[in-house]
């Protein structure tokens, strides 16, 4: 009745009174001020008159579902969404729910980590109402040797969405970090649950800087972090941004489930590559390599022309430019 009450109120031009609402449900009256109270709890701004009702006049910044689902037209992704006002960390949450609960499309979604995971067990700074910190749970078809399709896959649909909401150019920083003019704005961890031989289900978990200020940012990261709201000098509207992520998202995956050629895609993402044939150096742990950035093979692996002359592959690390 609450979501239904704040629909009425959503369309209502003025005050709509409690003697309707009451009618409208077949509840008290009493009934209907505890949902309304329910609402303000939740951050909706609503004047109550007493003998003329309820009037909203404000809406919280809060990633509610309710919120976010009348401007979803996805096919797979985001039919159900599990929100949190705060969480260690959506991945963890994602992997660790029983299989039965496991179904292809659930976006975990919070407004706060305590502990978000970046790459190699790295933290990802989550500061609360600022960001968008989310996970898709995904049940593809593929085989283990191209789990890379989905980083890449993602991390495209996210660049190519946030440049058309914010009219400015982003690129990627193989294999999954996006940046404007240097600095990261998103980050995007890709896990597997299940065996080489029988992936169970994948996690694509996305972190999105929005509307963080640059005091959000922990010292050693920020001269090299930034935020939609630094970049474009103005208040993001997440949840519009969320939904126009999730149904560009959707239509990406939706085809590439139905085999369209990955080259198309592919190629997509390495036109918004930041390091094809410029001299890099990776880091795989402590060994540091360098080498000419080449070209993606098809299983997303990035393809180094070391200084020898040798050509190599590496399906993870994390690259530099060597200026
Ligand atoms: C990533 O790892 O960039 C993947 C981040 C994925 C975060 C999402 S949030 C939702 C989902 N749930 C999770 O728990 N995680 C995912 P990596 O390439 O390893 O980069 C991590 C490094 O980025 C850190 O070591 C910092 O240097 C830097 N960093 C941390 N927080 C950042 C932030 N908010 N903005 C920019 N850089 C950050």
């Amino acid at each position: 009745m609450k979501d239904e009450i704040l629909n009425l109120l959503k369309q209502s031009n003025g005050y709509l009174s409690g003697e309707y609402l009451s009618n409208l449900f077949g509840v008290s009256r009493a009934a209907v001020w505890k949902s309304i109270k329910q609402l303000e709890k939740e951050g909706y701004v609503i004047f109550s008159k007493s003998k003329v009702g309820y009037q909203l006049v404000d809406i919280p910044d809060r990633l509610y579902p309710c919120e976010l689902k009348p401007y979803l037209f996805s096919s797979i992704l985001g039919n159900e969404i599990y929100y949190f006002d705060e969480l260690d960390s959506t991945n963890s949450y994602a992997k660790n729910l029983p299989d039965n609960f496991i179904k292809e499309g659930i976006v975990v979604l919070t407004e706060y980590q305590s502990k978000g995971r970046g790459r190699f067990n790295r933290h990802w700074v989550s500061p609360k109402y600022k960001g968008l910190y989310f996970s898709f749970i995904l049940k593809p078809n593929i085989s283990f040797d191209n789990i890379g399709h989905l980083t890449i896959l993602f991390a495209l649909a996210v660049c190519k969405t946030l440049e058309d909401h914010t009219k400015k150019t982003f690129e990627i920083k193989w294999p999954n970090d996006i940046l404007y003019q240097g600095k990261k704005v998103c980050g995007i961890l890709t896990e597997v649950n299940g065996e080489i031989d029988a992936i169970r289900h994948v996690i694509v978990g996305v972190g999105i800087n929005v509307n963080s200020d640059i005091g959000d940012f922990d010292e050693d990261i920020r001269h090299k972090a930034t935020s939609l709201k630094i970049i474009t000098e103005s208040k993001v509207d997440r949840i519009l941004l969320l939904s126009e992520i999730i149904n560009n998202a959707d239509e990406y995956y939706a085809s590439y489930s139905e085999d369209v050629d990955f080259m198309t895609i592919l190629s997509e993402y390495k036109s918004k590559l930041s390091i094809l044939n410029k001299e890099i150096h990776i880091s795989i742990g402590s060994n540091l390599i360098k080498g000419t950035a080449i070209d993606i093979a098809h299983n997303g692996a990035l393809k180094i022309k070391l200084r020898d002359g040798n050509m190599r592959e590496f399906i993870s690390g994390e690259v530099s430019i060597i200026q």
